[in-house]
């Protein structure tokens, strides 16, 4: 059946990361991976593309992002959560997947699905839920300090923050 909407995801000027989602109900967990990068003052794209809903539309982002300046994909998808997967066969950039808590097994089904991508064709996949959506923006930040002084030392900043929040035992 041909995906007649292919064309309809978002694009932002400027933007070097973008986030897919299988469904607007992983938006609840991946705000916190769009929140996370906009502390970093990091220009970002969120969008709702199935892989097995709108395959043409998917293809038709992942050719885009390779005409723009994005430097990583951050995919989240739960359930059979094979998004992650289709992107990396789709671009060169690095895909960093998050599996999302599903239905039936809180996520380790999409956690299996993401981790065990056969060799050749790698995605970098992170906890289930939050705390994997947010380690995700962390490592988009990683991967962008690279080549950006400016966020390599928010980056830092953040670590020295964090360091001093441990408090001591009384
Ligand atoms: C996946 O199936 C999505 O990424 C989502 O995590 C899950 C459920 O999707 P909906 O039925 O809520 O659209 O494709």
């Amino acid at each position: 059946m041909p995906d007649m909407s292919e064309k309809k995801f978002q694009t932002v000027d400027g933007a070097r990361v973008g986030i897919l989602m299988g469904s607007a109900s992983d938006w609840p967990t991946m705000k916190k991976t769009s929140a996370t990068l906009t502390e970093f003052g990091i220009a970002h794209e969120c969008n709702v593309i199935s892989a097995h809903r709108a395959p043409a539309r998917l293809e038709a982002y992942c050719r885009s992002v390779e005409e723009r300046d994005l430097a990583t994909l951050i995919c989240a998808a739960g359930g059979a959560a094979h998004l992650a997967g289709v992107a990396a066969s789709l671009t060169h950039l690095p895909i960093l997947a998050c599996p999302m808590k599903g239905w039936a097994t809180e996520g380790l089904d999409a956690l299996l699905a993401m981790v065990q991508m056969p060799k050749g064709v790698p995605v970098a996949t992170f906890a289930i839920g939050s705390h994997g959506a947010i380690n995700a923006a962390l490592f988009a930040v990683q991967i962008l300090a690279a080549g950006d002084p400016a966020v390599r030392e928010r980056l830092l900043a953040y670590r020295q923050a964090q360091a001093e929040l441990i408090s001591p035992l009384d």
